[in-house]
């Protein structure tokens, strides 16, 4: 801003002064000058002065080209050494903000580390802790399992006796049981047969103990009369009571009589039509019976007495039918 181009200088410097001043100056001749102010004009031989004059221009000269030399060269060094120091500093300065700012990283990384290292240590001892708490419980834990365990075997011991025991008292009780029902039963059987209202058994069967009974008018062999009562919804007696059996011999009133028993499948496996089990009702057989005489005798009668005898199923004999007794009925 405050320099300006030459030619204004020029312009600037020369109208200080007026324009003939200029003109005057411009028209003045230096040796004319230089004549008239020397007072030593006429005095020294004029080759001196020239000579003289001659080595003060060339020194002039020489002191100036060295100015210029000396002063172009340093420029061109200043200008050269100002620049690089410029983007030295800064970049000395970037470094130095790097250093610093690597420094304080460089300080909390360190401060992390002491962090971590202390909560590394207390995670450490918290766990320690915690192994060793675990470990005790786990003991605690192993020693409650084991006494359970004990105590668990005492009580299935126990549970077993007592179970023992229970299921004896419940066989015993329900034989007991058992009893009193079947009396019970045949009380009211006894009662219903005695009402007059009841019919528990069709026209032409008679009634005993929950069951009805039809005595054969006719003799048949045991096949035909076991057919018989089949077709009647029936089956030829099965004798599994003492009542029952004193019931059929007072029936049969001294004659012969086919019962429901018979060993045609297994000689000697003696099986009653209904499916009774004979191993676990009690048997009526006469002396010396069953013979089996001549290899021949597979089913059973009732004989004049009552008791029992094998004969041969071809044999023809009067019989007893039997069928469950109808609830009763009362009008
Ligand atoms: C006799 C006796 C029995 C046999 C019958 C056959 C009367 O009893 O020997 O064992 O089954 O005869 O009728
Ligand atoms: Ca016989």
């Amino acid at each position: 801003m405050e320099l300006k181009n030459d030619d204004q200088n020029f312009e600037e410097f020369h109208l200080d002064q007026p324009r003939g001043d200029r003109k005057k100056q411009e028209n003045l001749k230096p040796e004319h000058s230089v004549q008239a102010a020397d007072p030593m004009r006429g005095k020294c031989p004029p080759l001196v002065f020239y000579i003289l004059l001659g080595v003060s221009i060339l020194l002039s000269v020489v002191v100036l080209g060295t100015a210029v030399i000396l002063f172009t060269g340093v420029s061109e060094k200043t200008s050269l050494s100002l620049a690089e120091p410029r983007t030295n500093i800064s970049q000395l300065e970037d470094i130095t903000q790097m250093l610093s700012k690597m420094k304080m990283s460089d300080t909390d990384l360190k401060m992390e580390i002491s962090q971590l290292k202390s909560t590394d240590s207390e995670l450490f001892s918290e766990m320690k802790t915690s192994g060793v708490d675990f470990k005790m419980e786990l003991s605690q834990m192993k020693q409650n399992v084991s006494e359970l365990f004990s105590e668990m075997k005492t009580a299935d011991d126990d549970f077993k006796m007592e179970f023992t025991q229970l299921k004896r008292k419940f066989t015993e009780w329900s034989a007991k049981l058992a009893a009193i029902e079947n009396k019970f039963q045949q009380q009211i059987s006894d009662l219903q047969q005695n009402d007059p209202r009841c019919t528990p058994c069709a026209t032409g069967w008679r009634y005993f103990e929950g069951k009805c009974y039809q005595f054969s008018e006719s003799s048949k062999n045991w096949h035909e009369a076991n057919l018989d009562c089949f077709s009647k919804q029936s089956y030829l007696i099965v004798i599994r009571t003492n009542q029952q059996q004193n019931f059929m011999k007072a029936t049969i009133m001294g004659q012969r009589c086919w019962i429901g028993l018979n060993d045609l499948t297994v000689e000697g496996q003696w099986n009653w039509v209904d499916g009774t089990d004979s191993k676990a009702t009690k048997m009526f057989w006469a002396s010396g019976e069953p013979n089996n005489e001549r290899n021949n005798e597979h089913c059973v009668e009732a004989r004049f007495d009552g008791k029992w005898n094998d004969a041969p199923c071809t044999f023809d004999f009067r019989w007893i039918c039997e069928r469950p007794s109808f609830p009763c009925v009362t009008n």
